[in-house]
């Protein structure tokens, strides 16, 4: 039914999602604007570090099923997996969207099915239903034809968790809309071919709402948390065993406070739901505003702390986004050091085990060292827990008495 499938935009969701099909048995033509990544894949590597990727798209390529390249080709079916980042003003950059639009355009027939998967404003899909109308006014688009149209158009949002992508692309459910609901069918009949979970029916706008909101919901529960966490923080009380005690009643289960909200996704979407409705969304706008005023808050307690000794030290443990990765993009921990190394707070001790130097922006602060966990804690008069890795939960009580601890996570309790 789909020999052949191209994979617009080999990131962490489309080459993920290219190595799943093409473990499949279907012909993968990858594509993507960077050179290097295109050369690396075709030499059997992946780009990026994630769980069991390396391993598949080795296999891919090794089989001849996955090949990379710069410029989409015929095929059966096209999935656009590229970044729509967040502009400014709050609004969301669609021109890598556009783009990818106008050059599969180029290659389309009639009876081929155009998939977006990038997370997206409501009305996303059918817009590009309407571009790729524009560049081929010799085929009909479901946004003007419905169910008669020669190019079936319908978005499938990724809902995978970084470091657990490889899994989760087999086994989590699917929500597929369709600009017409013979897209959604024809879409369904793809991803039955390598993922396991249900695939749910429905029409584009109402799949494009379903994913924002799936990344509203956490965000607002994330900022239930780290409000609580600085009313805590006021009246001069443990957050983490306000939590705690709550969460034994049987229908309450709050999330944990931390020291911001990190990531491309979280801190993003919602922003996507306030664009489309500014009026309504008004609890969704407030939780992005108590999260990013979550690092200002650990940067003022820090240094009210740290004035209390002379020549303070400061140990920061942890720099990624969120526990147990190596990424560092849009992560509140690293902006945190770097604000408090740019302020003169003290000298910093930071600990990252999953990087092996500190990147150039605080190293150029001339004012933090990368230490290990045992060194930063031991030499530290200031101990900041900013990231819960499991490799952290060694550190002994004993070795943190007679310091100030500030736990953003309530990792420790
Ligand atoms: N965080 C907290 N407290 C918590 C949970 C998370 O402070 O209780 C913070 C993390 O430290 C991190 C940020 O939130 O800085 C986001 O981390 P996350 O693990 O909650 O989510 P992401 O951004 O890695 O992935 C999310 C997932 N969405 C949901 O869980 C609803 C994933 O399934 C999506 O596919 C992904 O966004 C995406 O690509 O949209």
């Amino acid at each position: 039914m789909f020999s052949t499938v191209c994979v617009v935009g080999l990131g962490y969701i489309g080459l993920p999602t290219a190595a799943a099909l093409a473990t499949q048995g279907v012909d993968v033509i990858g594509v993507d604007v960077s050179e290097s990544t295109v050369h690396l894949i075709n030499a059997g590597r992946a780009p990026f570090v994630e769980p069991d990727l390396a391993v598949a798209v080795n296999g891919a390529v090794a089989m001849g099923r996955l090949r990379a390249t710069g410029v989409p080709e015929p095929a059966d079916a096209f999935i656009i997996a590229v970044p729509t980042p967040l502009q400014e003003d709050r609004t969301a950059d669609l021109s890598c969207v556009r783009a990818a639009a106008a050059s599969v355009a180029g290659v389309l027939k009639a009876g081929d099915l155009v998939i977006l998967e990038s997370t997206s404003p409501p009305g996303t899909t059918v817009e590009l239903s309407r571009w790729l109308a524009k560049h081929r006014p010799d085929l009909s688009f479901p946004h003007d034809a419905g169910d008669t149209a020669a190019v079936r158009v319908a978005h499938c949002p990724e809902r995978v968790l970084p470091g657990r992508t490889m899994i989760e692309i087999v086994t989590n459910d699917r929500v597929i809309g369709g600009v017409a609901a013979g897209c959604a069918e024809r879409a369904r009949d793809l991803y039955a071919m390598f993922a396991k979970g249900e695939c749910l029916l429905t029409d584009a706008t109402t799949a494009e709402m379903a994913k924002l909101s799936e990344n509203a919901f956490r965000d607002v529960n994330i900022a239930f948390a780290n409000e609580l966490s600085m009313v805590c923080d006021h009246l001069r009380i443990d957050a983490a065993e306000v939590i705690a005690l709550a969460n034994r009643h049987p229908r309450v289960a709050i999330l944990h406070p931390g020291p911001g909200v990190g990531g491309h996704c979280i801190a993003v979407d919602p922003w996507f739901i306030v664009g489309s409705a500014p009026q309504q969304a008004r609890l969704i706008r407030l939780a992005r505003q108590v999260n990013d005023a979550k690092p200002a808050h650990v940067i003022s307690e820090v240094t009210r702390t740290a004035s209390r000794f002379r020549d303070p030290v400061i140990a920061c443990l942890g720099l990624t986004f969120k526990a147990n990765i190596d990424d560092l993009r849009e992560s509140p921990a690293l902006h945190i050091v770097h604000e408090l190394a740019r302020q003169e707070v003290g000298r910093l001790l930071a600990v990252e085990p999953h990087i092996s130097e500190l990147p150039v922006s605080l190293a150029d602060t001339g004012r933090v060292a990368l230490v290990d966990v045992t060194t930063a804690v031991r030499d530290a008069d200031v101990v900041v827990l900013l990231v819960d890795h499991d490799s952290f939960r060694s550190v002994k009580q004993t070795a943190l008495r007679g310091k100030a601890v500030f736990d953003t996570r309530g990792f420790w309790r």
